[in-house]
This record gives C-alpha cells, sequence and structure tokens, in this order.
C-alpha cells in the first residue's frame, strides 16, 4: 500500500464533478486500499478520490476510530436515495482544508446505494457521524466542499489562510 499526496483548497480540482466507475477490479481496490492508508495516516475519518486528484467516484470512510478495531467501508458510485426530514448539526473538518472547522447542517440519516470493494451492489441506512461523513464525501465527488456552505467572506478567507500555510510549508 503506499500512502498518496492530498491536495488542498484552492485547487481547482477540487470543484470537479467526478466521473462514475465503470468496473470495480483490481486497479481500482488497490487505489481504494491506497486511500484507505491515506486517510488512516492524515489522520481522517473519510476521504475521496478527488482530494488525492482522482476523479473518481469512489470514497473510504471510518467513523469507529479504533486501531484495533478498523472497520472500513468502501463506497464506488455512492448516491442517496432517501433522506430524513430531520437535521443534525456537526463541526466539521476536512483535509483539504487543515485545521479549520465549521458547524453544517445536513440531514441526520440517510439511505445510501453503492458497490462495495467487491463490486457488490449495497443499501444501507446511516445515521449519526456515519451520515455526516458520508453525505461530506459525496459533496467532494460533486466538487462542493464543506466550507461552501459558510458565508463568502468567511469561506475567502479560510482559503487565503490555507493558502499562505501551504506557502510557508513548501519554504521550510
Ligand atoms: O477531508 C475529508 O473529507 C475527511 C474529513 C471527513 C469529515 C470529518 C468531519 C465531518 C465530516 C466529514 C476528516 O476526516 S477531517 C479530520 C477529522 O474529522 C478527524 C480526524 C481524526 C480523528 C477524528 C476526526
Ligand atoms: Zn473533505
Amino acid at each position: 500500500m503506499a500512502k498518496l499526496d492530498i491536495i488542498n483548497v484552492p485547487d481547482p480540482l477540487l470543484r470537479t464533478t467526478s466521473d462514475p466507475v465503470g468496473q470495480v477490479d483490481d486497479e481500482l481496490r488497490r487505489l481504494m486500499d491506497n486511500m484507505l492508508e491515506t486517510m488512516y495516516a492524515a489522520p481522517g475519518i473519510g476521504l475521496a478520490a478527488i482530494q488525492v486528484a482522482v476523479p473518481k467516484r469512489i470514497i473510504v470512510v471510518d467513523t469507529d476510530g479504533e486501531e484495533d478495531e478498523r472497520k472500513p467501508l468502501f463506497l464506488v458510485n455512492p448516491e442517496i436515495i432517501w433522506e430524513s426530514a430531520e437535521f443534525n448539526i456537526y463541526n466539521e473538518g476536512c483535509l483539504s482544508v487543515p485545521e479549520h472547522y465549521a458547524e453544517v447542517e445536513r440531514p441526520a440519516s440517510v439511505k445510501v446505494k453503492y458497490l462495495n470493494y467487491d463490486g457488490k451492489a449495497q443499501e444501507q441506512m446511516i445515521d449519526g457521524l456515519l451520515a455526516t461523513c458520508v453525505q461530506h464525501e459525496i459533496d467532494h465527488l460533486n466538487g462542493v466542499v464543506f466550507i461552501d456552505y459558510l458565508s463568502k467572506l468567511k469561506r475567502n478567507m479560510i482559503i487565503k489562510k490555507v493558502q499562505k500555510a501551504d506557502r510557508e510549508t513548501k519554504v521550510l
């Protein structure tokens, strides 16, 4: 497995709509394994392929935390087919917007349809942090970043701070 580079805002790749996957084959599974290693190393609880500059509709998530109890989910071509009328607010972060967090409101529960690691079609009801995380990652597949839910002023301020921090890291 290999750790991949995560791109940050304002990289224009983060604004692209990712392409559906045709077939889940060994090459795609290798990408999913590398995404998972990258996510755990970051550390994070989710990662979309576009965050490692691959415009394919793939996300990996693991919101359970403990290293000895890892339960990763691989979602290929994920689609939300139902969402609850009830909403949750969560203080979200993003590996492509390092060090910045903001409250975002999203449906509390969703039903998601996807292909799993073996290419098998699945439908699953999810709630809590997992539902928040899956919605955040599906947003990435549509070129949406969580800071888009904030005011333009706050969003631009965060982008400038991330750019400045990245410039300073490059110089070191
Ligand atoms: O960049 C990403 O898409 C990953 C992001 C996922 C996410 C976090 C919170 C709410 C919705 C979606 C992260 O993983 S940011 C890092 C983070 O939240 C975290 C890191 C270590 C332990 C626990 C959480
Ligand atoms: Zn993110």
